[in-house]
């Protein structure tokens, strides 16, 4: 742990999660048992995730388009509905490398339990041939949905081409089937002076003074930019002079931009509703993380303009961990702004990835809303994933002495749980002194570390054992104040991911582990302390989770 202020200020807090190590203490996933018997695929069944989103084999991408509004019942729901969210997702159907991308489609009444339908939009037209990319969804003034969506019209440069679909029968409470009316597609080419190549994945629209708008992501020269297009009926689009906002990152991807309430205030805000404050996500395609910053949006002219230029694209992630190609979504039902984001997964070599025969997962879909202080998003799964809670266990006031730990006893399926955990530092005394050549950093500070440091207060941490996976060092810092010396933790934990949310959802990490021993069986919820000084587990509470309907997986 480091602390960057005198005690009764807010403090910095490093979180670390897989194969780093960190900080104050946690929960450790570890083994005892021989690894089962040899799979046919190269990873065995048993890691495969249980109550995380994925399709029943092969590739999955990034970017779900959440069809916002829809309260449908469905055939195979018994209990009473929040609403039907009919995600539509990229995935490759022939393999588990990326390539030949298409929208399957998946329903779900709660966001946990998922039936797998036929894919939704695939290569039909002359601007989609070659494939049917990134995109999102609205729904129109009149109740119709519509999806927008970049089409791959020329293999050898990708040449990208916004789209436009809707359903074929709007009565179908699953919209199984869509068309793309030819007189309006493409909505949007590359015009002279856009990259071609580099110009993808429109956002959700917001109505706003007459007009639609959305967003395409791009690039020009080192600086990724954010396109503005309007339009007044939603057929015709024509591009705005000045992008919403550009930074140099590189190019900019899977857009995301959406008012939020005040600060501290939970409640989501409708895309098209005015927020007090604005969020522009941007997934950056140099190096494949999420960054956002929160500003206010000027209407008259579309500009966006963050609170902290200084900040821009390199300070605010959504998640510090495997997370990429997100997207939110508003719930009137519940009145609530939701993430849903993607864990890419690829091996360094890629018929490794086909032996596997599956690759990637979707993160446990997140409620979104601004911190009190105004300065960051908070996270935390939905509560919808605690219908999946079974038998519990809980442990009360147990000191974990320096160099110490101990075995969370009494559940069944230790590979498959949900774990919330007090934690108290009996002094920061020994906190290391923050060190600002990290600041924003703190992925850096754990690589050079290593996973074993010993830290004064903490580390604490999780192994993987899979050695050609891609798989940096995640971690990052929480902004909270630790004056009390009390810090919080929920992990999920799903065979081969950990889902961690620290200080009450202000630092999140999601990261794959291919343990080899503690699978299965094998594997145990340990809390451990590798710091100086005491840490006390005011209160931990695990629960066991049952697996959902998850696409025939
Ligand atoms: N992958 C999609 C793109 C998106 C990217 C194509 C996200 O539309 O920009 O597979 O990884």
């Amino acid at each position: 742990m480091q602390s960057r202020n005198a005690m009764g200020t807010p403090q910095r807090v490093l979180l670390l999660a897989p194969w780093a190590l960190l900080l104050l203490l946690a929960l450790q996933l570890e083994a005892e048992a021989a690894p089962p018997s040899v799979p046919s695929s190269i990873v065995s069944p048993l890691l495969r995730t249980g109550y995380h989103f994925q399709p029943p084999r092969n590739w999955i991408n990034g970017m779900l388009a959440i069809l916002e509004f829809l309260c449908l019942p469905l055939p195979f729901c018994s209990n009473v509905l929040q609403g039907v969210v009919p995600p539509v997702l990229p995935v490759q159907p022939k393999g588990a490398v990326w390539g030949n991308i298409v929208w399957a489609h998946s329903v779900s009444h709660d966001l946990i339990n998922w039936i797998a339908l036929e894919p939704a939009i695939y290569p039909s037209i002359p601007s989609d041939k070659y494939g049917c990319w990134s995109g999102s969804a609205t729904l129109l003034a009149d109740g119709t949905p519509a999806i927008t969506y970049t089409g791959i019209s020329r293999p050898d440069i990708n040449y990208q081409e916004q789209n436009i679909a809707f359903p074929k029968n709007k009565s179908d409470p699953l919209l199984r089937e869509w068309v793309k009316p030819p007189e309006l597609n493409p909505i949007a080419s590359p015009e002279a002076g856009i990259n071609a190549t580099q110009f993808r994945d429109p956002t959700t629209a917001w109505f706003a003074d007459g007009h639609w708008r959305m967003l395409v992501g791009g690039v020009r020269r080192t600086r990724g930019l954010a396109f503005v297009y309007r339009s007044r009926d939603f057929k015709k689009w024509a591009r705005a002079k000045h992008p919403l906002h550009s930074a140099m990152t590189g190019m900019w991807e899977c857009l995301d931009f959406f008012p939020v309430a005040g600060s501290g205030e939970e409640h989501g805000v409708d895309t098209s509703e005015h927020g007090e404050k604005y969020v522009l996500k941007a997934s950056l395609d140099l190096n494949r993380y999420d960054y956002y910053t929160i500003g206010s949006y000027n209407k008259g002219k579309d500009r966006y303009f963050p609170d902290d230029p200084a900040g821009d694209y390199h300070r605010l992630r959504y998640d510090y961990g495997n997370f990429y190609a997100s997207k939110t979504f508003y719930d009137p039902a519940k009145r609530r702004r939701v993430l849903l984001g993607w864990a890419n997964e690829s091996y360094i070599v890629p018929d490794k990835s086909k032996a596997k025969g599956w690759a990637g997962i979707h993160a446990i879909p997140r409620k979104m809303w601004l911190d009190p202080r105004g300065k960051q998003l908070l996270q935390w799964p939905v509560e919808e994933v605690e219908k999946l809670r079974g038998k519990s266990i809980s442990v009360g006031g147990k000191v974990v002495k320096p160099g110490e730990h101990f075995e969370v006893t009494g559940l069944a399926t230790s590979y498959q749980a949900d774990v919330e955990v007090s934690f108290e530092v009996s002094s920061l005394d020994k906190a290391e002194p923050f060190d600002p050549a990290y600041d924003n950093d703190a992925q850096k500070l754990c690589g050079v570390k290593g996973a074993d440091v010993k830290g004064g207060v903490g580390p604490f941490g999780l192994s993987s054992l899979s050695p050609d996976l891609y798989k940096p060092t995640f971690a990052g810092f929480a902004d909270a104040n630790i004056s009390n010396g009390k810090i919080s933790l929920r992990s999920l934990i799903d065979r081969s991911v950990v889902e961690s949310f620290g200080a009450g959802g202000k630092t999140c990490i999601l990261s794959r582990v291919y343990p080899s021993i503690a699978i299965g069986k094998g594997a145990h919820v340990y809390v451990f302390n590798n710091g100086e000084v005491d840490v006390k587990v005011s209160h931990l509470t695990a629960w066991e989770m049952k697996k959902p309907l998850m696409n025939g997986a």
